[in-house]
């Protein structure tokens, strides 16, 4: 037994955690330009402005008060403004993804590097050749790109002169976007990916909304449902050929005890955090369960006549995930309302964990990808996995970084058994931040992902020069035997 011929290795980043570049080539600004650095205990900040010209450092993947706008703060470090300059080294860095023999190329597009202001008012024709090249670059090497068309950012004009997600216009700009895309790029780019992480977009960086509250998040995100669905429509018309995909961060679960209470609590917690999302973009409708918790709370989503019918025809053709972790639910009062990746306020006492406390669980990997595939039949894509860690320069220059490997070639090893032994239909799998980025969660640049050092630190300093890890090397091999030498 062997895995497809075709299987899609190769390596997985996003454009705020990577590109940089953020005032050069006629970029506009995004929301993401204002997140401060954190680490595991500091939240990352995001700075705003009210119109008294009073500044303030928010949570940032909390809601920002009305009132406030972005605002750029000259003596503030931002990570995504440099990353790791994705920007002015791309030629360098996909030779090195095609050195270790990569199928395919999983990154994100910058919505403000295409439309400035987030709408057709402006389209900077530098930034559609920007990403033209990089795609002929890849395609040069036989290197598969697979887009995600929005991660984790919007352009900052839509969220502080339109409201973001919570206007029903952002759709239409965000189709628009899309159409540009699928129209520069039909030749190039087969793969899509409309959001990434849909079930974690809340607040004014993803969705660029001043609540924080329920009804003001489902709507937004019915909005975002909506542009996905449209967006898939689109495409179709441009390229029946394209794949289109949804992306949901797919955190494995368990209940805590064999207490029967546990076990519903876990598939509650499973609704309304996953399966919500991927149940509308693969099955085309609001599941039952999501109707009665909006019943419960009073939600009464905003919805124009064809909204439901768009949702049906606008499913996706395969469903794109990450894979970090998983999490033990429980009916303890103290521990039922956790959230987000570290919520591991039970600790699965079978697990170790990462220096950032996520819980190892290759297992868990195969779990979810039965799951996923049980539920919905659907071709999946593994599009982020992959090992935050500590990464240490020997005096000769070498990075020995084994923990990776290991953390790597255990969740190889079972993703495998779900492919060969389970008969999960997987197209690929990119293993996230192939090259060292900023991390999401906390900004940082010290938790690294990468087979590919960069010389750069919390405060964005360093030379930006690439080295290889030992895991390069390993990672190579894996993709030269197809998944056979671990
Ligand atoms: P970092 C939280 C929990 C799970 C996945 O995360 C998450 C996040 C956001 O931090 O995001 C995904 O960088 C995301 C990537 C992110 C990656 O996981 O916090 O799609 O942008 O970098 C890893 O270690």
């Amino acid at each position: 037994m062997s895995m497809p011929k075709d299987f899609l290795w190769g390596g997985a980043t996003a454009a705020n955690q990577y590109e940089g570049g953020f005032d050069q080539g006629g970029r506009g600004l995004a929301t993401s330009d204002l997140i401060t650095g954190g680490d595991k205990n500091e939240p990352r900040k995001v700075s705003v402005i009210n119109s008294e010209g009073e500044v303030k450092y928010l949570p940032a993947y909390e809601a920002v008060p009305e009132g406030y706008k972005g605002y750029l703060d000259p003596d503030q470090y931002y990570p995504s403004h440099n990353a790791t300059d994705f920007y002015n080294h791309w030629k360098e860095d996909i030779g090195l993804f095609a050195e270790q023999g990569y199928k395919s190329y999983r990154m994100s597009i910058s919505w403000s590097r295409i439309l400035p202001k987030g709408d057709l008012s402006e389209i900077n024709e530098e930034g559609l050749r920007f990403y033209s090249e990089v795609f002929d670059e890849l395609l040069k090497y036989n290197i598969e790109p697979v887009v995600t068309i929005n991660h984790f950012d919007m352009p900052l004009n839509l969220a502080d002169e339109k409201g973001g997600w919570k206007n029903r216009e952002t759709i239409d700009n965000f189709v628009e976007y899309s159409k540009l895309l699928f129209k520069h790029y039909k030749d190039k780019v087969k793969y899509w990916m409309t959001f990434n992480e849909i079930n974690f977009l809340h607040g004014y960086n993803t969705l660029g909304i001043h609540s924080k509250e329920d009804k003001d998040r489902f709507q937004a995100l019915h909005h975002v449902f909506i542009a996905s669905a449209r967006t898939v429509l689109e495409a179709r018309k441009i390229n029946p050929d394209f794949m289109l995909g949804m992306m949901v961060a797919s955190i494995g679960t368990y209940p805590e005890t064999c207490n029967p209470n546990d076990k519903m609590q876990e598939i509650e917690f499973n609704r309304m955090f996953k399966y919500f999302f991927s149940d509308i973009q693969c099955r085309g409708y609001y599941p039952a369960y999501a109707k009665k918790e909006f019943e419960r709370k009073g939600i009464n989503l905003i919805m124009k006549d064809d909204d439901l019918e768009i949702l049906k025809q606008g499913t996706v053709d395969y469903i794109g995930f990450s894979y970090y972790n998983s999490a033990v639910v429980s009916t303890r009062e103290d521990v039922k309302k956790v959230g987000g990746n570290q919520f591991n306020a039970v600790k699965n006492t079978y697990l170790e964990e990462s220096q950032w406390g996520w819980p190892i669980d290759p297992v868990g990997f195969r779990v979810v990808l039965n799951e996923l595939y049980d539920r919905y039949q659907m071709p999946l894509f593994v599009v982020e996995n992959g090992l935050g860690a500590l990464d240490e320069i020997r005096e000769d220059g070498t990075i020995e970084d084994d923990y990776r490997i290991d953390y790597l070639a255990s969740h190889i090893k079972e993703m495998i058994k779900a492919v060969e032994y389970d008969g999960v239909d997987l197209l690929g799998y990119t293993a996230w931040g192939c090259i060292d980025i900023i991390s999401a969660g906390t900004g940082e640049m010290r938790k690294r992902y990468g087979f590919i050092h960069v010389d750069s630190n919390d405060e964005g300093k360093g030379t930006f020069k690439r080295t290889k890890k030992k895991s390069f090397y390993w990672y190579k091999k894996v993709i030269a035997s197809n998944g056979k030498d671990l």
